[in-house]
């Protein structure tokens, strides 16, 4: 999918974040979570132009036909009021926050995006995707993403009351948590699903503008390397991380947040 040549704004900063997992039924004190990201969307506002979600910012949603989900006051607030001063914010879901519809991209002023984002920013190349789904994954996580993504399912899901599929959602995502990710000291995933799609695409790209940056979520580690020429960039995540890119239309650079441990 391409979405044609943007331009740089008035000299203004981009900047990506990804896994922020708000909602998360393992953060200590999500209410404290929560308003640190709105903190920092608030410190990002003055100098923003673009703002890149890569995916998994809630830990879980479900937009049915007449209501959404509680919570989330804040930072919606924050976000839509980037967007209202101006911001373009993008939204590429990821695999916890897939069911977005049309009330998020109307409600917030935003644009949500599904898959692969292939678009020039201050005329650089970003190839931007949450993660999930990129490169060999596991036939059980690609049977997964398919019924999840799936017309008939979501309809069927949105049929059975939310009493019983919102619990589960929750109890399900931290019990995936537990499993892949042990804590903080648990050893970053390694991202090779990522460098082997990139490889692949890269051989295979023959455009007249190649690639600069893959930017990527998902996987809550910090990665910033050269391969095949380009450089493959993950995001990290707001759980351990607490970590943000910035393109000031020359340089790439992985940010933490201030304050943070790690
Ligand atoms: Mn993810």
């Amino acid at each position: 999918m391409s979405e044609g040549i943007a331009t740089p704004i008035n000299n203004k900063i981009d900047y990506f974040v990804s896994d922020l997992h708000l909602g998360a039924s393992y953060f200590m004190d999500p209410r404290e979570h929560e308003k640190r990201v709105c903190e920092w969307l608030r410190s990002i506002a003055p100098t923003a132009g673009r703002l890149y979600l890569l995916g998994d910012v809630l830990d879980y949603w479900f937009e049915y036909r007449y209501v959404v989900p509680r919570g989330f006051v804040r930072f919606f607030g924050a976000l839509a009021e980037l967007a209202d001063s101006g911001v373009e914010v993008t939204w590429i879901i990821g695999n916890h926050d897939i069911w977005i519809f049309d009330y998020l991209p109307s409600e917030l002023g935003i644009k949500v995006v599904d898959g692969v984002l292939d678009t020039m920013i201050g005329g650089r190349r970003f190839v931007m995707a949450h993660g999930d789904g990129i490169g060999r994954i596991p036939a059980k996580e690609r049977l997964m993403r398919a019924v999840f993504r799936n017309r008939l399912c979501q309809r069927l899901f949105a049929a059975v009351h939310p009493r019983w599929t919102v619990g589960i959602a929750y109890a399900w995502s931290a019990h995936n948590r537990r499993k892949h990710h042990a804590g903080p000291t648990a050893m970053p995933l390694p991202v090779g699903p990522l460098e082997q799609w990139v490889k692949v695409r890269q051989s295979a790209d023959s455009s007249s503008h190649p690639v600069d940056f893959y930017v990527f979520g998902h996987y809550h580690t910090v990665v910033d390397r050269v391969v095949s020429g380009a450089r493959l960039i993950v995001l990290g995540d707001w759980i351990t991380n607490m970590s943000f890119g910035e393109f000031d239309g020359r340089e790439f650079r992985i940010h933490r947040v201030q304050g943070s441990e790690k």
